[in-house]
């Protein structure tokens, strides 16, 4: 039986090991914090160093990703090019930290995308570990779904296509290669793609300048700015990042804005709420819009998830200084400074978009999530990740409700639960009906220890393999993730 000590060695047999003197040949300084080669992900590693200082809260602007510019625009297709490759980002004020990048920005570029047009991005690896992107939340083929074994060698380019048939979303893209997807994306592989419709658009919420994507992540960093990885330590990365930065200031005019805020660290969960519990409009979730705003003064993101919501600063006096809190660490995320009033002719109607009636389901599936005490680490059904062992077989087209159980026995922490390839309904959370910021297309779902969930999915087509599991990546990278087969 493999022992939890063992498969913290998996990840450097999967190469996880190449990653440092990856980095080391560009001196960019992450093996500062001793591991041995060979025990990358040893259960006994630990960081000796010292740990950079806390930072000043708001004294940094929020910076927005750059937004990717296609090499072509072809009539039916715009085409990008990235490459994943290390870089050093200042993500605390004076100090360099090295990072692993799409194209060079510790958020990566934003791609916008147009709902019926495709996308092509050919993706470059010039790291010296393998590769997988994965488009979260979208609607595509197997093999461009970034399967965790489907990976991009180093040096080479492998292309993925999009073609965008699902309503406007906030999506986002992210590595997820076999054991290092943990590790990827805390060193920075992530970026935004955000999809828009028609539809959307003519509700006239807020749009351009106005809409502003925020990606939420945490970290540990060593003294001189290194990010400090170790497997499961979640409880050490307690310095909260907004697009990158510590508590950065965003100033916006007095008028509505679009926040698109994505939940990308590895196992926090956010509870977001603003000083004073001034309201929050919640307009999408996950897969797209909610089908009628759902006012609240605090929205909850687990690992992965997003609530798109549109706050309205015409409330207050110019001058104001607005602070978005999250409420479970107790830490400030983002302040917004509001300016001068601007003329605004958005707004938030009050339907947005119906949920789609999905026909009845014709199976009802059990996924537990537990600890294994031989194993040593968290299952689902009790099995640990094999990517060669189909877990479910899902018939194309049909209609399945699976109930999602935490288990809290032995071990009660919270988990979450992505599936590919589909946006499915929250049915219910331990019997009673799903509330109203989950009523929209979801994809990430958050489990309470001991809470049970029923999500309801139409698994209309594309035949192949894809996989389901807990995003705290920690968790999934060492094997909290299960294959299913459309077939
Ligand atoms: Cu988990």
């Amino acid at each position: 039986m493999v022992k939890r000590r063992d498969l913290f060695k998996l990840g450097a047999l999967a190469g996880g090991a190449a990653v440092i003197p990856a980095l080391a040949a560009q001196d960019t300084g992450v093996q500062a914090f001793a591991r041995p080669a060979g025990h990358h992900h040893h259960a006994a590693a630990v960081f000796r160093g010292r740990a950079a200082a806390a930072p000043e809260p708001f004294t940094v602007r929020l910076p927005l990703p750059p937004v990717l510019k296609p090499s072509a625009v072809l009539a039916d297709a715009d085409v990008y090019r990235l490459t994943t490759r290390p870089a050093v980002a200042e993500l605390l004020p004076g100090l360099r930290t090295p990072v692993l990048t799409y194209g060079g920005s510790f958020v990566g570029p934003t791609i916008r995308a147009t709902t019926g047009r495709r996308v092509i991005v050919h993706h470059t690896n010039a790291l010296e570990t393998g590769t997988s992107v994965h488009l979260h939340g979208a609607h595509v083929p197997a093999a461009h779904d970034g399967f965790p074994t489907d990976l991009i060698a180093p040096g080479t380019t492998r292309t993925y296509e999009y073609a965008n048939q699902q309503a406007a979303a906030t999506l986002w893209y992210h590595d997820h290669a076999h054991h290092m997807e943990a590790e990827h994306v805390y060193r920075g592989l992530h970026g935004f793609y955000l999809l828009e419709d028609p539809g959307e658009r003519a509700l006239k919420l807020p749009r351009g300048s106005y809409d502003i994507p925020i990606m939420l992540t945490d970290a540990r960093f060593a003294e001189d700015g290194g990010l400090v990885f170790i497997m499961d330590d979640s409880g050490n990365r307690t310095t909260l990042l907004a697009n990158g930065r510590p508590a950065p200031y965003l100033p916006v005019a007095g008028r509505r804005y679009r926040l698109r805020l994505l939940n990308a660290s590895n196992m926090r969960v956010f509870q977001l709420r603003l000083a004073g519990g001034e309201e929050l409009v919640q307009v999408a979730s996950d897969g797209g819009l909610l089908p009628a705003p759902a006012p609240t003064d605090t929205t909850t993101l687990s690992a992965a998830e997003r609530a798109d919501v549109v706050i309205d600063f015409s409330r207050y006096p110019e001058g104001t200084k607005l602070v978005l809190d999250d409420v479970l660490s107790g830490q400030p995320v983002l302040r917004f400074d509001v300016g001068e009033r601007e003329r605004d002719d958005s707004r938030v109607p009050s339907e947005l978009r119906p949920q789609d009636p999905l026909p009845e389901a014709t199976i009802e599936r059990d996924v537990t999530l537990a600890y294994d005490v031989d194993l040593g680490w968290f299952t689902i059904n009790g099995k640990l990740f094999d990517p060669e062992r189909v877990d479910f077989t899902i018939n194309e087209g049909s209609t399945e409700i699976w109930r999602i159980h935490n288990s809290a026995d032995p071990i009660g922490v919270p988990h979450n639960l992505h599936v590919h390839l589909v946006q499915f309904q929250v049915l219910d959370r331990d019997g009673v009906p799903a509330g109203p910021q989950e009523r929209g297309p979801k994809d990430t779902v958050a489990l309470a220890p001991g809470e049970t969930v029923r999500v309801k999915a139409t698994f209309a087509d594309h035949r192949g393999r894809y996989v389901f599991h807990c995003h705290q990546l920690d968790h999934s990278s060492m094997g909290m993730m299960a294959v299913f087969e459309v077939v």
